[in-house]
């Protein structure tokens, strides 16, 4: 299997909506989840770059749909957030618009990380986003994130938890524990992400030598 240098990660366009994205080949995935969850965080730390994604104390900083190239056919997407009230209605809409478009029509889409505050977890919004995914038949990943700010034992509890109820929801999710800050289960989701960026590639149908 192709191990992908994630370092070399680099930032291609921020679309509006989904008419604005480059050709839609390849293999792209998404990291989804409620405003504030870490997702900007998470990228940069995959990437090991500080500001590659936007990351801030405000949630709704992400407005648009920020895709990033690891290599050829492989990018990475950062989505805006879910479920933040404190936006203005009509900002809402149009991100919220764009949001569920990208995730019905992207061909390109084939795995999705979810990523939840490990202390908020499987909000409705979660668990919507979640059964749609499962739905689509997207691969996922559920990251419980900022993991740092639990002890071990609230840790673990909060775990089991989450993939008792995913398991009852009859998604039969892998769900792991993140965290930007201290860097936990990094490896994990760059092995993850290469071992989707390797299998879902869809092989070329027009065969190059034949004619
Ligand atoms: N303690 C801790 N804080 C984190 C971690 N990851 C992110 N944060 C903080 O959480 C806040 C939100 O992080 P973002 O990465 O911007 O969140 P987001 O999901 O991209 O938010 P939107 O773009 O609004 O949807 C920031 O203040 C981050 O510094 C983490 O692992 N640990
Ligand atoms: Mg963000």
């Amino acid at each position: 299997m192709q191990s992908l240098n994630y370092h070399m990660t680099k930032f291609v366009l921020s679309a509006p909506d989904i008419r604005h994205l480059p050709p839609d080949t390849g293999v792209e995935i998404a990291f989804a989840g409620r405003s504030n969850a870490g997702k900007s965080s998470a990228l940069n730390t995959l990437t090991g770059q500080k500001s590659l994604a936007r990351t801030s104390k405000t949630p709704g900083r992400t407005q648009l749909i920020n895709l990033f190239e690891v290599a050829d056919n492989c990018r990475l997407v950062d989505l805006p957030g879910y479920g933040y009230a404190e936006v203005p209605e009509e900002v809402k809409r149009k991100w919220q618009k764009s949001l569920s478009e990208y995730l019905q029509k992207r061909d390109s889409l084939k795995g999705i990380v979810i990523l939840m505050d490990i202390r908020h977890p499987l909000k409705e919004l979660d668990q919507n986003m979640i059964k749609w995914a499962v739905d689509a038949e997207l691969s996922v990943l559920v990251l419980l994130t900022k993991s740092d700010k639990l002890a071990s034992g609230a840790l673990k509890q909060q775990l089991s938890k989450v993939r008792d109820s995913l398991k009852s929801m009859n998604a039969d999710i892998q769900v792991e524990v993140f965290s930007s800050t201290k860097k936990v289960g990094v490896e994990l989701v760059k092995n993850k992400l290469n071992h989707w960026f390797n299998v879902l590639q869809v092989p070329d149908l027009i065969d190059e030598d034949s004619e």
